[in-house]
């Protein structure tokens, strides 16, 4: 390798983490939709209309943690995939699930219903910016401002999974 080769983008070669603060960190919304994407930061800012929610949670290690975050409703996001419910069916919407996944495997359930407008409608966020700062080469982060506590503000995004919740078993007779 010459002197001038640029350093390797990840710790693969060296023992050594490299930063490659510039390196834009995409997800994948996946799932049964009609129109699975992948995003970057840039696509969430730019694609769709920001919100801004000053915050706060409970961490159970940390205590009470301020922030102020933009971007996009989730809600708004997931519009565009297309969950593959009949949109005009109430019951249908209700039966559906999101996951999110951050990239230390750290994952939590939404309800569908908990962002729909004729349900829940909490104003969930795909951060593009924490505090001002922009997310672009960490990911983005989930914000629910509705929630006391902090384990669902999952950071660094690699994938959200959406889909119906199996239908569950039959249930037990009474009593
Ligand atoms: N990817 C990922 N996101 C995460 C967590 C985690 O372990 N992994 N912890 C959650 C918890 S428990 C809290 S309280 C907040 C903490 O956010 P902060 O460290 O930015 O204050 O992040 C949440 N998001
Ligand atoms: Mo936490």
């Amino acid at each position: 390798m010459s002197r001038l080769s640029p350093p390797p983008r990840t710790a693969a070669a060296s023992d050594t983490p490299v930063d490659v603060p510039d390196a834009p960190r995409g997800f994948l919304i996946s799932g049964q939709l009609r129109h699975p994407l992948a995003l970057t930061v840039a696509d969430l800012r730019e694609r769709w209309p920001q919100r801004h929610a000053p915050v706060v949670f409970d961490c159970a290690t940390n205590g009470p943690q301020h922030h102020a975050f933009d971007g996009p409703l989730l809600r708004d996001v997931m519009d565009e995939a297309g969950p593959a419910f009949d949109v005009r069916r109430r019951k249908d919407r209700s039966r559906f699930l999101l996951a999110v996944t951050g990239g230390d495997g750290h994952h939590t359930v939404l309800s569908w219903a908990e962002i729909d407008a004729d349900f829940g409608d909490a104003p969930v966020l795909l951060a593009t910016a924490m505090d001002g700062r922009p997310l672009d080469a960490v990911g983005s982060q989930l914000v629910v401002p509705s929630d006391r506590c902090g384990a669902r503000y999952i950071s660094a995004i690699t994938g959200i999974w959406c889909g119906p919740c199996p239908s569950p078993a039959e249930p037990l007779p009474w009593p």
